[in-house]
């Protein structure tokens, strides 16, 4: 490792064309880390120099400011936290190098109760980060930790009108990405990457926001794809390819008794490689509130578990009889394969689900065999379904 990151270092740095995007910018009002006394040697703690630079970007008011992660170097840093509000109506975070956390959980500088993520933008509106750089979140050595110990990579706290893309995230300790309390979001042209074997690391976490997009990406990690919680309205998810992974699901939602909502969700033109589940919606018994007005079209399956699975009796409690109510839910032109043999299954609880509808959905095994379907206190209507969908009540 130690020798390929030398070697790394010796063709990259010499590399006049390199050096050159380093020093003269154009980028007008352009805040370089380097000229903040950034290293990006990959092992010198650079966490001082990202503050100091974000500190004269974001109280900046000339045009857009523009902190720069320049190419060809690798910047480590410890948990940072790029604070809002700025001064300009949109600032801009290019991230045209590597950013590494530490190499080793032992080396992250936060107290053991402080780790919830590793880069945080708080409560920053306008925001852009791009540039066709690489987060890793080095998540390997927190793998064998319970979940709750472990940090998001990147976190999105209270943003609105963002736009993500152009970006490779590797390895997270925990998710990839988490959204929370925002308005307004793009993520684009992303690769989101870790093993299938490596817990927890969902790719895209949502949660209390609104207008949220995630297009033409690619996220290939170890739990789900993308996850959408609690407080999440007008969420579109188009053009993805997702696996090895959970898949893209809404929830899971009332754990513990808890109240939550989720609507107007759309997921569309997504091919699921190899992943556990594809259209998932799971919510806890014993929970309240709604998952409504759902969509998930135009969905390629390749050997798929679980292709459409709804499961309101994600941890069944003893017949509680109260549940998250699932309702409006359209599944529609569905193709491909999957690895068991019960490609659509409508698991609800007492309360059941409503109003679901599937249509022109066409899911056979992996060697063409017949796929089956089950349902259980599902209420709504198919067409045109192969495996046909008759446990369906009217
Ligand atoms: C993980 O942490 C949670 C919350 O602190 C706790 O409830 C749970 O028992 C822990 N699990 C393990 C396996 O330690
Ligand atoms: C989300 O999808 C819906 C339904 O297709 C569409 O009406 C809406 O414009 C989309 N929103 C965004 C931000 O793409
Ligand atoms: C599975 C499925 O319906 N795929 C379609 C998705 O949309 C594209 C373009 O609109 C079609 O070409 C696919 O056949």
């Amino acid at each position: 490792m130690k020798v390929l990151f030398s070697l790394l270092l010796v063709l990259v740095i010499p590399s006049p064309s390199l050096c050159s995007k380093v020093g003269k910018s154009n980028i007008p009002n352009a805040f370089n880390i380097v000229k903040y006394g950034a290293k990006g040697d990959g092992h010198s703690d650079d966490s001082n120099a990202f503050l100091k630079a974000w500190k004269d970007a974001c109280t900046s008011t000339k045009g857009t400011p523009t902190l720069i992660v320049p190419a060809g170097k690798i910047f480590m840093t410890q948990p940072l936290t790029f604070q809002g509000p700025c001064k300009s109506a949109t600032i801009n975070v290019m991230i045209r190098g590597t950013i590494t956390a530490p190499q080793n959980r032992e080396h992250w500088k936060s107290d053991d109760n402080d780790h919830d993520s590793w880069i945080t933008f708080n409560h920053i509106s306008g925001l852009v980060v791009n540039g066709g750089g690489t987060l890793n979140g080095q998540g390997a050595s927190w793998w064998d930790k319970n979940a709750s110990d472990r940090p998001t990579a990147l976190r999105f706290l209270g943003c609105d009108n963002v736009k993500h893309s152009s970006l490779t995230h590797l390895n997270s300790p925990k998710n990839h990405i988490s959204i929370t309390g925002c308005d307004g979001v793009l993520i684009s042209n992303v690769n989101l990457i870790a093993p299938e074997t490596s817990p927890n690391t969902d790719g895209v976490d949502i949660s209390s926001s609104t207008k949220v997009l995630i297009e033409h990406s690619t996220i290939s990690t170890g739990d789900d794809c993308v996850a959408i919680n609690s407080g999440s309205k007008f969420i579109n998810i188009t053009n993805v390819k997702c696996g090895p992974g959970h898949g893209i699901s809404v929830g899971s939602l009332g754990k513990n008794g808890k109240y939550a909502t989720v609507e107007e969700v759309y997921v569309s033109h997504i091919i699921f490689t190899r992943t556990t589940n594809g259209a998932r919606i799971k919510t806890w018994e014993g929970g309240s509130g709604y998952a409504r007005k759902i969509t998930y079209k135009n969905i390629t399956l390749i050997g798929v578990k679980n292709p459409v699975i709804i499961d309101q009796q994600y941890h069944a409690l003893e017949s509680v009889g109260k549940g998250v109510k699932i309702s409006d839910v359209t599944f529609r032109n569905f193709r491909g394969t999957t690895k068991d043999k019960t490609a659509i299954e409508l698991n609800c609880g007492s309360i059941g689900c409503t109003n679901i509808v599937l249509e022109d959905i066409h899911i056979s095994g992996l060697n063409g065999e017949r796929s089956s379907s089950s349902c259980k206190n599902a209420y709504g209507s198919s067409s045109s379904c192969n495996p046909s969908v008759t446990c369906l009540d009217n």
